[in-house]
Order: C-alpha cells, then structure tokens, then sequence
C-alpha cells in the first residue's frame, strides 16, 4: 500500500468521522436544530458568498426557496477552486464541502469576514442536508457534484461550459434532524438579508419565494447611512445621518448616526456582520466618544453651566438611531449569547475615528449642534423629574399599609413561579374575571380605558399615569434603571382584551410598554396574550366555543347540518359571565394563551412605530406573527 493511499484513506475516515460528529450534535454546530437551526443553514452559505464579496470579486447574490423549502444560493465570485487538493486527493470544492473548518484555509490571503455565529462552514450544511448540489462556474466549464448527509455521489465533474464565474448551491435541509419544521419562514430571510444588504454597500441580494411568487432585491449604495434612515423612517429626523469609517491594525469602523424627535434609543452594533446584542467593546468606545464630545461641546458654548453636573450617556443618547459596524480580522465573541464582541483594542480605535468625525461635524454644523445638545438637556431635566417621582412612588410605598393598588385583586399564593396577572380591558370584565379566576393563583388587575401611549412620552410622564403606575406596583418589579426580573410577583403576565379594534390597541399599547420598559419579562417569557372565543355555538342546550372562523365552520358541521344552532358573536369579554370566562379563557386546563416573544429587535422596533399608526390590519399581523400558541400550560 502507497503512502498516498494511506494518507487518502486516513483522510476519508476523518472526513466521516467529521460529518457524523456534526449529525450526531448539530445543535453545537448551528446552534439548534429548531427554525432558527434551518434559518442558519442559509446564513452559512451567504456568509461565503459574502466573503467572496468583501474580498471584491463578487457583486450578486440570489437566495431561491423552492416549492419543497430547499434551498438555492448563487453568487458571481470567482467560484470555488475545482483543482485538485495535492494533500487530499480530491478537488478543493469537495474539501470545502466535506471537511470541517476548511472553507477559510482555503481562502488564501484575506480573511472571513462575514461567517455567521457560529461560522462553521458549508460542510456543516452539507452534512445536516439529505441532498445537496454544489455547481461551479469557473475556467470556461460548469463543474458539479452531488452529496447526500454529506457523503459524496460522485467525483466532481464538468456537465457544461461557461462564460461566467460563479458558485451555485442547493440544498435540502434533512428532516431527520430539523425534526421540528423545515419550512423557511420568508419574512425571517428577508429581514436578515435586507439588513446584510445594508451591512455590506454595493452587494446586490436577492430573495425570490417560488412557494408564493414573491421576491425581493436588496441593495444600498449608501450602506448603514441607509441603514439609519430606514429605522428612522417613521419619525422626524433631526438632521441628515451623520457617517464615518476608517480602519486602523486591519480593524474596518462604520459608524452612522441620526437624532430623532422620540425618546428612544436605536444604537444597533455589529463585528464581522454579526448583531452584537450584547455590545461590547466598540459600543462602548462609540458611546464613551459621543458623551464625552457632547459634553465638552455643551460646556464650551454654556449650554451647561460650570455648576451642573454632565449630560448622562442616556441623556445624550435619547432619540439617537446609530449603527456600528467593524470588520475585525480574529472577532473574540462573548457573553452569555456570544453576542458581545470582547477584543479590547477595538474600543479605542472606535472611540478616536468617531470622536474626531463628531468634532468636525460639530463645528461644521452649528445649528444641528445646538438642537443635539438641546435635546440632552432636556433629557437630563426630564430624568431627574422621573427620579423624584419614582422615589416618590418608594416612598409611599414604604408609608403605607397596603402598597398594592385598590384595583387589583391579587391571589392568595405568594410564590411567583404559579401565580399569573390578569390585565383587563375594562372594570366590567375585570369584575367578571374577579369572579371566575381561581384565586389561589390567578390576580386580576382591571385598566380603565387606554393607558398612555408610551413611544410619545417621557419616564415622568409615564410614571405619573394612573393605570401604569397601578401595573408597575403590581407586576412589583421596578422599572427603568430600578427594574428587578427577581422581585415579579407573577410569571404569567396575561393580557386579556376585547376581541376588537379598541382591544386590539389596547393590547399593541401595553405591549409597547412591556418592550420599552421592562423588556426582560419579554425576554423572559412571562407575557401572555389571552385568547377568548369569538363565538359561542348552541344547540339543544349543548354550548361550544369557537376562537376563530374555522373552528366554527367545523363545530357546525358536527352539530349537523338544517339544525338550529344558535350562534353568538362575542364582541367583547363583558358579553361572558365569570363561569362562561372561566371556562373559555382563564382555565388553564381548557384555555389557549398566546406567548409573545420578541428576537429581532430591530424588527420590532420598527413594528412599534408602525403599530402606533392608525392602520389596524399591521397590528393584527403583527399579533398573529409574533405571538406563538403555547396550550394547555402545565405548572
Ligand atoms: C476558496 C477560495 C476562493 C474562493 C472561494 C473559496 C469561494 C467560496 C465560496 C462559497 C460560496 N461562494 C464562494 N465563492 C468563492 C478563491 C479562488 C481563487 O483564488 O480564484
């Protein structure tokens, strides 16, 4: 036996050997193996067609989701090299598909840029897909080679000429291991391509649904300056997007940033295309920068006198939309969800580009200065009422007997893990609901009429609303830089309105609140949305209920056709009796409840500021989407 039929063979175990550890524990490698693991299989193959695009020679991308939700992705770089692997034996196509880690060695100089969270590489797809097609345009010939679990079905071979240059790849998620759905959700790939597309100036992606006929094409000249006006879209701006980059020790910075009238704080950052959830290093240098300049600037033109104290990094960071983006050769992911970027030289190369640009601008801009440092000013004043009054609030609470408010009705248990908090429209369901819960377990807070929209007021002026003070003293946490997740008094949070357009801006309006100001019972998983019945069905003195038109439609065909069914649109929660209540919505033996889970903030972001408009169908589709069924909960 040859050396070289050694080294063949001592390869294609390990190749083997690699692929099964992959099938055998796919969540290490794409995190999961629910929808957002089948989500991951696509970013894993526009991650290196992005990299072909970075590295420039590639300037299109198109992402197919077929009939059956497989998946084509094809880019114009230069295609993956055919030639043979002296090493390996076989052609460097197979190796990137076959063997673990090896999409970047082979990447020559440059390095990967994009490469997902996890940034594994295409044979982490290959392996995870009953089938996959791997097509190269390259060298004048169309090479092609087809796998199965990874597992190679033949050499790699030509089966066409070609002009161009290229990389085609489709692939069919196994439903052996995505057990729990492989249908791509079209709205989940839009968002993050729209948002690669602003990441990644010039690269033209394309999103195309052969399921629906519906397709997309991504593609901003202006980059994250496009990226700060589409998140401000519907607000007023202060002034035109203030840009930079630069790169220093191979580390690329971009930085985009407009002020807007809101309230609310919109800084987004990402390392290698990556979220940064978590921030890290570069935002804090971005932040550090912007208060320190804005203080300096505000003191020199006395717009704080010597007396007061600095502008806070809140204060100078109300109504700001930013985006920073760095390209960084050796990213070091940490935190809790690998979403915070740790390499410590990146603070300060971020902090001096961006101080130097804001400078510049600031001087060369004197009225947008004047109106940026305004509104920090008067951020800062609004603070401090929100503080007296939050200490206001401690104080009494500290005083008085009872701090819970009059209208709540709490459970007798005292363990938060069991106990859940209705929140009803309206004092007469809240009656209702007060006489059908099971108090041992179940509260029952009643608002009155709408609360304040929050995404058009201050803390002070939230804090000094009736209806949220009565919630935020009940749900017992805190709120803003006070709030405690540990102190909740209830681990369901269960919003129950009227099944109709005032309910549903009732609903839209406490879950604003609950993303701004106490996002973690979010995060968290304690909000809920009750779900009663749209319809009561009777016949012969046999009542049913039905939650939506389908349901209906197939209780009356059991009751039988030419019978008299006697059927009655609930309108709202006060049409039902406390048993009637009870029995549809607050039972959690028989109940649906709907738990609303937030992922992608920008998303949401922009769909609160869409909600807050007057149109009613976004805000239905928005529930419908964003809300998922958990039945029949089980403590
Ligand atoms: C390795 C080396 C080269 C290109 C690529 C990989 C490459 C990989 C993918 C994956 C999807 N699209 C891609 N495009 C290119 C460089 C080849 C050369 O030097 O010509």
């Amino acid at each position: 036996m040859s050396v070289n039929q050694n080294t063949y063979d001592e390869s294609q175990i390990q190749v083997l050997e690699g692929l099964e550890a992959v099938r055998k524990r796919p969540g290490m490698y794409i995190g999961s193996t629910s929808g957002r693991g089948l989500h991951h299989l696509v970013w894993e193959v526009v991650d290196n067609s992005i990299d072909e695009a970075l590295a420039g020679f590639c300037t299109k991308i198109e992402v197919i989701v077929h009939k059956d939700n497989s998946i084509t992705c094809i880019d114009n770089g230069r295609g993956i090299p055919v030639g043979e692997n002296v090493k390996l034996k076989k052609s460097t196509l197979e190796v990137v598909l076959t063997v673990l880690h090896a999409g970047g060695k082979f990447g020559g100089e440059g390095y990967k840029v994009s490469g997902g969270l996890h940034g594994v590489g295409v044979s982490v797809v290959n392996a995870l897909s009953k089938k996959l097609i791997a097509q190269v345009k390259r060298e004048g010939k169309i090479h092609q080679q087809e796998y199965q679990r990874g597992i190679p079905q033949y050499d790699l071979k030509v089966v066409g000429d070609a002009e161009e240059t290229g990389t085609t790849i489709t692939f069919w998620p196994d439903e052996e291991i995505f057990t729990e759905t492989t249908v791509y959700d079209y709205d989940t790939l839009q968002s993050r391509i729209r948002e690669l597309a602003f990441l990644n100036k010039g690269i033209e992606i394309s999103l195309v649904d052969e399921r629906t006929d519906v397709s997309n094409t991504f593609m901003y000249e202006g980059g994250i300056v496009s990226f700060v006006e589409f998140l401000n879209r519907n607000r007023e701006s202060v002034h035109e997007p203030i840009y930079t980059e630069g790169s220093k020790d191979s580390i690329q910075v971009e930085i985009a940033l407009q002020y807007n009238d809101s309230y609310t704080e919109n800084i987004y950052s990402f390392a290698n295309n990556i979220n940064t959830h978590e921030g890290g290093t570069h935002e804090s240098g971005f932040k550090s920068a912007l208060t320190r300049i804005l203080n300096d600037y505000a003191r020199k033109y006395n717009a704080i006198k010597d007396s007061d104290s600095n502008l806070s990094g809140d204060d100078v960071r109300e109504g700001l939309t930013a985006i920073i983006s760095v390209k960084i050769p050796e990213p070091q992911f940490e935190g809790q969800t690998k979403t915070k970027l740790g390499n410590s030289e990146v603070r300060g190369i971020v902090e001096s580009l961006f101080s130097e640009k804001l400078n510049e601008f600031l001087d060369e801009n004197p009225a947008v200065a004047k109106k940026i440092i305004e509104k920090g000013v008067q951020a800062a004043r609004a603070r401090e009422a929100a503080r007296k009054a939050r200490e206001l609030t401690r104080r009494k609470s500290a005083l008085e007997v009872s701090a819970l408010p009059g209208k709540l009705a709490d459970c007798s248990s005292k363990d938060a893990s069991i106990s859940e908090i209705y929140i009803v429209e309206g004092d007469s369901a809240g009656g209702s609901a007060k006489q059908g819960r099971d108090r041992h377990f179940q509260a029952i807070l009643p608002l009155r009429g709408k609360i304040l929209n929050v995404e058009k007021a201050r803390l002070d002026r939230i804090l000094s609303d009736t209806e949220i003070r009565a919630m935020i003293t009940a749900l017992g946490t805190g709120i803003g830089d006070d709030f405690d997740i540990s102190k909740a008094r209830y681990h369901k949070v269960i919003i129950m309105t009227d099944a109709d357009v005032d309910g549903a801006h009732i609903r839209t309006l406490l879950l604003t609140f609950f993303y701004r100001y106490m996002r973690k019972l979010l995060d968290a998983g304690y909000i809920y949305i009750a779900q009663p019945p749209l319809y009561k069905l009777e016949r012969n003195k046999i009542i049913r209920y039905a939650y939506n038109d389908k349901q209906r439609e197939i209780i009356m065909q059991e009751f039988g056709e030419g019978s008299k069914v006697n059927v009655q649109r609930y309108k709202g929660l006060g049409e039902m009796n406390p048993g009637q209540l009870w029995e549809t919505t607050m039972d959690p033996e028989s109940r649906t409840l709907l738990q609303v889970s937030i992922q992608d903030a920008i998303e949401a972001d922009s769909i609160f500021d869409m909600l807050m408009g007057e149109n009613v169908e976004p805000r239905r589709d928005f529930i419908q989407k964003h809300a998922k069924y958990v039945k029949n909960l089980d403590f």
